[in-house]
């Protein structure tokens, strides 16, 4: 059984408001927000006096122990999130891979592997090749499994990418589920010429993973999927927006009407591409993720996006391998796992980068690290806020403290971290998932197997009136034809 809990005296944050109240715990569960709770002896209470009190962070964007690239990421369900919370995430979405194109058994390989977990997790499915098993088990997915998100890969040519044809088929079964479709956008057709250009430069280095997959493949990759959901009319999410290439796209969509969700990751908010220039192997590969961190000057524009609610919720794409997994590609850009640590740093890189610097309020920041996806993704206030009746998911920041990252002391397994060195103001000092202290004092206590998978229901605000669309869709084609297609669907 979890503790009675107090948090006395802090500054609750929710995305919609802010108030010094008193947060009161029991059995994983809020129960009261207010000012000046009473409690028997026999609760524990926590003095939150000139902190923060947040819901904890929920990372949309994770690949814990996924098999890629010839090896498997090398945080699992439990160190990956045990690092999560030591930085204040208290839920993760991960991408569930199909095994052997079988949705269902993907599904399955999954909730094996998140048996060990110590936080609460949900999953987002990717969709690798179409055919009636997949559309079937997409409706089974949904209706009995609680994911309402589909991923399609328009990037890595000959294993995970999707054509146009199937990317369509895709988004009308996802619209008909009222699920979300995402879409990683890259040209994965313009990234293999790219890459064949750099062998034939002899560009060999991680540069040549910047070199080969610039931004305008990217942009590219973003527009075409945002016309397609147009075409389709379905909500579209598009996951680590990387430049301002698919940040433009983005903006114009939104400007039209389009319902279009944009995730910047963290690696793309705070680093620029230099690093892949080191002259030392490793120091350079542990940045190489896709797309590409870009140059300096996309950062800026995508912090500037966030804050004026362009771009709607941070990400990580949390996907980890050691320098031996990186050395696989010291002779070959192109075999260097791709992918980039996260989880951990995430809530205090995004506070002192856009919070300490006044890009935003402490509100938005709850929106942009938790609030916006509880939301997009169906589960709050359940998730993602600190209400009577929510999952006791809080983290308290005390604003005068700072945090410094490096690699000897973070949780994660590997070997490297892509922020070394980095400090900033606002230290997270308690995680509390699910009504239990996990994160006090710098010490971690979590076991395998408290996590709870959260599903995740289908219809979502995001579908809200969306065939009211549709209408305006018809009426702008000829008269002949709306009438044929009033013909076909009566
Ligand atoms: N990009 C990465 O860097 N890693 C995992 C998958 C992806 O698309
Ligand atoms: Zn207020
Ligand atoms: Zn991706
Ligand atoms: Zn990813």
């Amino acid at each position: 059984p979890s503790p009675k809990i107090l948090i006395k005296g802090g500054t609750v944050v929710n995305a919609h408001h802010h108030e010094v109240a008193d947060v009161y715990i029991e059995d994983g569960i809020i129960i009261a927000v207010q000012p000046n709770i009473n409690v028997s002896d026999d609760v524990r209470v926590i003095d939150a006096t000139g902190k923060y009190v947040m819901p904890g962070g929920i990372d949309p964007h994770t690949h814990l122990e996924m098999e890629f690239m010839g090896t498997e990421a090398i945080d699992d369900f439990f160190s990956g999130q045990a690092a999560a919370l030591s930085g204040g995430t208290t839920m993760h979405i991960d991408f569930v891979l199909p095994v052997n194109g079988s949705l269902s058994a993907g599904f399955e390989a999954y909730s094996r592997k998140a048996e060990k977990s110590c936080m609460d997790y949900g999953f987002h499915m990717a969709i690798t090749k179409w055919d009636d098993d997949v559309a079937r088990d997409m409706d089974i997915m949904v209706k009995e499994r609680g994911i309402n998100s589909f991923k399609f890969f328009m990037a890595y040519k000959g294993s995970f990418m999707i054509n146009d044809e199937l990317l369509l088929e895709g988004f009308k079964k996802c619209k008909s589920l009222g699920a979300l479709a995402q879409v990683h956008a890259e040209n994965g057709d313009g990234v293999a010429e790219g890459q064949r250009r750099m062998i034939e430069l002899g560009i060999m280095g991680p540069e040549g993973h910047a070199l080969s997959r610039p931004p305008l493949l990217e942009g590219e990759a973003t527009a075409r999927a945002i016309r397609l959901a147009a075409f389709v009319n379905t909500p579209l999410y598009v996951v680590h927006v990387m430049s301002i290439d698919a940040l433009e796209e983005i903006a114009q969509a939104r400007k039209s009407g389009q319902r279009v969700i944009g995730e910047p990751v963290v690696s793309g908010l705070v680093l620029d591409e230099s690093k892949l220039w080191d002259p030392d192997f490793i120091t350079a590969a542990k940045y190489v993720m896709s797309p590409p961190i870009r140059k300096s000057g996309h950062d800026k524009a995508l912090q500037g996006a966030l804050s004026s609610g362009i771009l709607q919720l941070v990400g990580t794409d949390h996907c980890t391998f050691n320098s031996a997994q990186k050395a696989m590609g010291i002779h070959d850009f192109r075999k260097i796992p791709n992918g980039v640590n996260g989880i951990e740093e995430r809530m205090h890189l995004v506070w002192d980068l856009m919070v300490e610097t006044g890009q935003i309020s402490a509100s938005d920041f709850v929106r942009i690290t938790s609030t916006a996806c509880a939301q997009i993704f169906n589960i709050y206030p359940r998730k993602g806020a600190i209400l009577t009746g929510s999952d006791a998911d809080i983290i308290i920041l005390n604003p005068n403290s700072s945090f410094q990252i490096n690699a000897e002391s973070h949780h994660s397994r590997t070997d490297t971290n892509v922020y070394e060195g980095k400090r900033g103001k606002g230290k997270i000092e308690v995680t509390i998932s699910r009504g239990r202290i996990v994160w006090e004092n710098g010490e971690l206590k979590v076991e395998p197997g408290t996590g709870r998978y959260v599903p995740m229901p289908p219809f979502s605000y995001l579908f809200d009136g969306i065939d009211k669309m549709d209408s305006a869709y018809y009426s702008s084609l000829h008269a002949p034809v709306q009438r044929m297609i009033k013909t076909v669907e009566s």
